[in-house]
This record gives C-alpha cells, sequence and structure tokens, in this order.
C-alpha cells in the first residue's frame, strides 16, 4: 500500500487504441492486466476516457485530410487523427478486461468539437483546464503515478502538466504503451525527463 495521498491516473484504456481499434496503440491492451493490479494500492484512482462528438476537429476526416498529416489550430499545431473515441460508441469505451470498478473518478476530455485534449489536466490550448486539479488537491493529492495509452501523447502531456502544476510524477513505462509517430516517444521521454518526471518500468 502507498500513502493516501498519491493518486493513479489510467489515461485512456478504451478499445479504439486497443489492437482491432480505430486508433489502435500496439500492445494496448497488453498493459491491463498490471493496470488491475496497481489499483488496489492507492489512495485514489482516476480514469480518462478520450471523448469526441463526431465532427471533432482532430479528425482528419473533419478537414477531409490524410490521417497522421498536422494542421495549425489557433492554438498551435494539431496531429488529425484518424475517427477514434466518439461519444457513446463501442469504441470509446473501456477494454472489457479493464477493471473500471476500483474508479473514484471517470474525467472525459475531448469534448469540445474545436480543441483536442491530450492531457487529463488542459486541453491542447494548455489553459483551458479539466477540473481535475481542483479535485486532486481538494482530496490532498500531492504525488501522482500514471499509466495507460498512449504514452507519447496522453500519458505524457498529463504528466508534464501534472509536473508543471507541482505535483510528483511518475510514468509507468510498463504499464503504458506508445503510438511513436515520427519519434514522437523518444522526443517526448526527453521533454518528461527534463521536466522531473520519473520514468520507471
Ligand atoms: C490520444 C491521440 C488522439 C491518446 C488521444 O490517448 O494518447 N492520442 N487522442
Ligand atoms: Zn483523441
Amino acid at each position: 500500500m502507498r500513502p493516501q495521498t498519491e493518486a493513479l491516473i489510467v489515461i485512456d484504456v478504451q478499445n479504439d487504441f486497443c489492437p482491432g481499434g480505430a486508433l489502435a496503440v500496439a500492445g494496448g491492451d497488453a498493459i491491463i492486466p498490471r493496470i488491475n493490479a496497481l489499483l488496489p494500492e492507492f489512495g485514489a484512482r482516476i480514469f480518462t476516457q478520450d471523448w469526441h462528438p463526431s465532427d471533432h476537429s482532430s479528425f482528419a476526416a473533419t478537414h477531409e485530410a490524410v490521417p497522421f498529416s498536422l494542421i495549425e489550430m489557433p492554438y498551435g499545431p494539431q496531429v488529425l487523427w484518424p475517427t477514434h473515441c466518439v461519444q457513446g460508441t463501442r469504441g470509446a469505451e473501456f477494454h472489457p478486461a479493464l477493471e473500471t470498478a476500483p474508479a473514484d473518478l471517470i474525467l472525459r476530455k475531448g469534448f469540445r468539437r474545436g480543441i483536442d485534449s491530450y492531457s487529463a489536466f488542459f486541453e491542447n490550448d494548455r489553459t483551458t483546464p479539466t477540473g481535475l486539479e481542483g479535485y486532486l488537491r481538494s482530496r490532498g493529492i500531492e504525488a501522482v503515478t500514471l499509466a495507460g495509452l498512449a504514452t507519447d501523447f496522453c500519458v505524457a502531456y498529463s504528466a508534464l502538466d501534472a509536473a508543471r502544476l507541482g505535483f510528483r510524477v511518475t510514468v509507468l513505462e510498463g504499464a503504458s504503451a506508445a503510438i511513436d509517430l515520427n519519434g514522437s516517444l523518444a522526443a517526448i521521454k526527453a521533454q518528461m525527463a527534463e521536466a522531473g518526471v520519473a520514468l520507471e518500468p
């Protein structure tokens, strides 16, 4: 058991990010037994769910563009993804092997059409809050451990924001899996190390 001030944040373990899904991450489902085993150790357990309207601005189809290309949004560059995690669809549901009953809080993100939200703390403008910071602080949480999908996008952006907010942050690489788009994993791992995020196996 860990101190009650430590939270586990499980990022986006949803069907669309697992093998067979619309934006499948290699080995995305293999991390689930480890996450299930970690849940009882923590004083707080938060799950996030990527939760987009069907015409979301992060979807290539919305722009009639090629998936994995880049566009410039008012808040900066944005990767255009295959349509994924559409609100209310099977792809947006948690993977059936993930134990969701122990979750204290399920936080949905990316629900505004015009802005994506990789991080569990802020949307992609890095300023619009999701409310998670206030939730954690009002529960007295001081340290967060992150696991889930994808290491180099939603897990990493959440870790960087948590560090910026002053939480002690650990990313469990062995309980996460990466998309690794054009070297994104190595680049963001360097940024996380620089920001003081502990990368553990
Ligand atoms: C994610 C790309 C688009 C993630 C979400 O969960 O890492 N990646 N939406
Ligand atoms: Zn998304």
